[in-house]
C-alpha cells in the first residue's frame, strides 16, 4: 500500500513537471536590427548591384537593415565622405570595398573609435583600418588563374597586356603581383608583359585605354583584365575594332555583361565567384561582428547562412579573413547556365 501511493507521489509529481510553465531559456534572445552599411567602389557597377542583392538578402534573414551606399565614380575622397556620414548617422557596421587601401585607414579608424564595427570586403582597407576582412577567394589563385588562361589561349607566346582598374585599388593590385609570379614560370618564356594600364573602373576610360593598347603595341596577343568593367569595355573595344580573333582577351568578368562575348568567340575563358554570395556573405560576417558571436580573431568558426560554416584564418597581416571559396571559370558551355545569374 505505502508503496503504491509511493508510485502514485512519483507520477504525480512527474505530470505537474510536465504542465508547469517552461523554464526561463538559457539562451539569450536572437539579437537584430543591425544597421549594416555596405559602401561599394562606386554606384552604377553591375558586380556591386550584384552583392547588394546578397547584402539584401542576408539583412532580411537577419532581420538587420542593409544601407547600400558608394560614391558616384571610384574615388577614395567619395568614400571618406560617405563613412563620415556614417559615423554621424551611428550605424552599427560598415562593410567596405575600399578605392585605396591607405587613404581610408584614417576614417575607418574614426568609425571604429566611435564604437562602429569595420569589415572590409573585396578590395580592402589596409590591416589598421579594419577587424576583418571577408575575402572572395584566394588572391594567389585569383592572379595565376588569369595568366594560365591566357598561356593556354596564346600557345604561351606573344606580347601580353593587363588592363586593371584604378591604380591605387588594393584588390587588382595583389592580383597583377601574382600574375607577375605566375608569369616567371619557364613555360611563359616566350610571353611577355609590356604594359598595364588603367581603367579606373570607369566604361568609357576602361575602352579608351583599350584602343590605346592596340595602337601602341601592334603585335599584341592578348589582354588581361582583373575587373569586371575593364574587361566587358574589352570586349566591346575588340569588337568594334575588329580584333577578336588577333587579340585574346581573359580577366575576372560577370557573366551577364560577358556572355555576348564569350559567345562570339572574342573572350574564350574568363573567371569570377559570386558577387550575390560575397554580398550576403560580408553581411552576415558584419552582422555576427555587431553581435558579438565574433570578434574578428584568426580561428575563431562562423556559420554563414546558407553559405554554411567558415573558420576565420590568418590575413597574412595578424587580422582575421574569412574566405568565400575558390573562383569559377566561364566559358561556352556554361555560360548560358550564369549570364541570367549576375
Ligand atoms: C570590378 C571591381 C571589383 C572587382 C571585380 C572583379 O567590378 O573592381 O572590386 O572585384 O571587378
Amino acid at each position: 500500500m505505502r508503496a503504491k501511493l509511493f508510485t502514485l507521489l512519483i507520477v504525480a509529481a512527474v505530470v505537474l513537471a510536465a504542465c508547469a510553465p517552461a523554464a526561463t531559456p538559457t539562451s539569450p534572445p536572437a539579437k537584430k536590427g543591425f544597421k549594416i552599411a555596405m559602401v561599394v567602389k562606386n554606384l552604377g557597377n553591375p558586380f556591386f548591384e550584384a552583392a547588394k542583392k546578397g547584402c539584401e538578402e542576408a539583412a532580411k534573414e537577419l532581420g538587420d537593415e542593409c544601407i547600400f551606399q558608394g560614391p558616384a565614380t571610384p574615388t577614395a575622397e567619395g568614400q571618406i565622405e560617405i563613412i563620415d556620414a556614417l559615423i554621424a548617422q551611428k550605424v552599427d557596421v560598415i562593410a567596405i570595398t575600399v578605392n585605396d587601401p591607405d587613404a581610408l585607414v584614417p576614417v575607418c579608424k574614426k568609425a571604429m573609435d566611435a564604437g562602429i564595427k569595420v569589415v572590409t570586403w573585396d578590395s580592402a582597407v589596409a590591416p589598421g583600418g579594419r577587424q576583418i576582412f571577408v575575402n572572395q577567394a584566394d588572391m594567389e589563385q585569383i592572379g595565376r588563374i588569369e595568366v594560365q588562361m591566357l598561356g593556354e589561349m596564346l600557345d604561351y607566346q606573344g606580347q601580353i597586356a593587363v588592363l586593371s582598374a584604378a591604380s591605387t585599388m588594393a584588390n587588382q593590385n595583389t592580383w597583377i603581383e601574382w600574375m607577375k609570379e605566375e608569369l616567371k614560370d619557364p613555360k611563359y618564356k616566350d610571353m611577355e608583359l609590356v604594359t598595364i594600364v588603367y581603367g579606373d573602373d570607369l566604361r568609357e576610360k576602361s575602352y579608351t585605354e583599350a584602343q590605346g593598347l592596340f595602337k601602341s603595341y601592334p603585335d599584341l596577343k592578348g589582354i588581361i583584365s582583373p575587373t569586371t568593367v575593364g574587361i566587358a569595355a574589352t570586349g566591346r573595344a575588340l569588337t568594334d575594332a575588329g580584333l577578336c580573333g588577333k587579340i585574346a582577351l581573359t580577366g575576372l568578368g560577370l557573366p551577364s555583361e560577358m556572355a555576348e562575348y564569350i559567345k562570339s568567340g572574342c573572350c574564350k575563358e574568363m573567371a569570377l565567384w559570386n558577387p550575390i554570395e560575397l554580398g550576403y556573405m560580408a553581411t552576415y560576417v558584419s552582422h555576427l561582428m555587431a553581435s558579438g558571436e565574433i570578434t574578428g580573431k584568426p580561428g575563431e568558426k562562423l556559420t554563414a547562412g546558407k553559405l554554411g560554416g567558415r573558420t576565420i584564418v590568418d590575413d597574412g597581416a595578424g587580422g582575421g579573413m574569412v574566405l568565400l571559396g575558390p573562383p569559377f571559370k566561364f566559358n561556352a558551355e556554361n555560360i548560358d547556365d550564369w549570364k541570367d545569374v549576375y
